[in-house]
């Protein structure tokens, strides 16, 4: 039994890049791992939002966790910033990550690009991610292929952080498998689909309407070709709607491309809308209720009373190894 941690951000509609990504695999590694999955609503603000648009984006976030199947029997479900823990460890680390590692981060590159003024939470926002992820001693973290880097400089700070005070942080391993680890964008299959894209029509929203589902995919740009083959270099577009169908049927790429052997990308297209809806619709009737009822707040609170516990452990821990006065 491993401790497993991961997080999504609050900072917009979660996308079926974030569910084929990480959700999927967070409520596989329930079932035989000691879990903590949070809304990461710390992260959320390195990039301008909007009060009330973090607030229900946060709930929202918490809610699709349960409607996808997160069981809070099985895994701590909580809020980031509900573990004070989080926001100190991560200033701790701050100290301890250098300028050259943050200036390698390529989601800092790719966010800041082209922005006049850049917060300077975005620069070092790796750090409070490997806070996040050692102050539990989690072991593995399934995050999609774009947090490779991340992890990267988490096990290093966990080994930096080892060498310089003693062993304490367990070194984390990612899981990313394979299939789903980078799902594109719907306009462009060189980007990766992204909940913060100011076109809708780049990502397919968990919370999406059927009607709006359908739109969508049959909107999603394709090569000139018709031949439904998978071959990511030369058809990104068409492998990366294969891949889709694939993880959202729980079938092979090659099942995939055997059904739909000399049909044309219109059928194709269209059975892929069959699947995504009958994948999606139970998740937003479950997310639905669960909004409705009372239930989330107990939920969240008795998630970071479990969460707390371990992380100030931790903390403690590694500040009287730093040699702060200890209250
Ligand atoms: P933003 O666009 O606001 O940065 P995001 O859509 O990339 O957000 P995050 O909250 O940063 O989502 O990511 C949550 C998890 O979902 C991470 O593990 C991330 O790797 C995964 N993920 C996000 N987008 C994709 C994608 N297109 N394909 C696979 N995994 C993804
Ligand atoms: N940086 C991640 C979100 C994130 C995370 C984490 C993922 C924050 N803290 C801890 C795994 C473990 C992202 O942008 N997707």
């Amino acid at each position: 039994m491993a401790r497993v941690l991961s997080g999504i951000q609050p900072s917009g509609q979660l996308t079926l890049g974030n569910y084929i990504g990480a959700m999927l695999n967070f409520v596989k590694l329930q079932h035989e791992n000691d879990c903590y999955f949070m809304v990461v609503d710390l992260h959320a603000i390195t990039v301008p939002q909007e009060p009330e648009a973090l607030l229900e984006q946060t709930e929202s976030v918490a809610a699709l966790y349960l409607a996808c199947g997160i069981d809070p029997k099985l895994a701590t479900v909580f809020i980031q910033s509900h573990v004070r823990a989080h926001a100190e460890l991560g200033w701790l680390l701050t100290t301890m990550t250098y300028m050259g590692e943050l200036e390698r981060m390529t989601q800092f590159k790719d966010k800041a690009m082209g922005k006049d003024s850049v917060g300077a939470g975005l620069f070092v926002y790796p750090s409070l991610m490997a806070a996040d992820i050692l102050l539990y001693q989690a072991g593995l973290v399934p995050v999609g292929d774009d947090q490779r880097q991340h992890l990267e400089l988490t096990r290093d700070l966990a080994i930096r952080m080892n060498n310089r005070f003693g062993e304490l942080f367990t070194v984390p391993d990612g899981y990313i498998p394979p299939v789903g680890k980078r799902v594109m964008s719907l306009d462009d299959a060189s980007k990766k689909m992204s909940k913060s894209n100011p076109n809708p029509g780049s990502y397919i929203a968990l919370l999406d309407s059927p009607d709006v589902l359908r739109k969508k995919l049959s909107r999603a740009v394709t090569d000139s070709g018709r031949e439904v083959q998978y071959h990511p270099e030369e058809k990104p577009e068409v492998s990366n709607l294969i891949s889709i169908y694939a993880a959202c049927a729980g079938v092979s790429i090659e099942d995939v491309v055997r059904r739909f052997e000399g049909q044309g990308y219109g059928n194709f297209k269209k059975e892929l809308a069959d699947v995504v809806v009958t994948l999606l619709e139970p998740i937003q009737k479950k997310y639905r209720d669960i909004r409705e009822s009372n239930d989330l707040r107990v939920i969240l609170r008795d998630g970071a009373a479990r969460a707390s516990e371990v992380a100030d452990k931790t903390l403690n821990q590694l500040k009287e190894r730093m040699g702060f006065l200890m209250p």
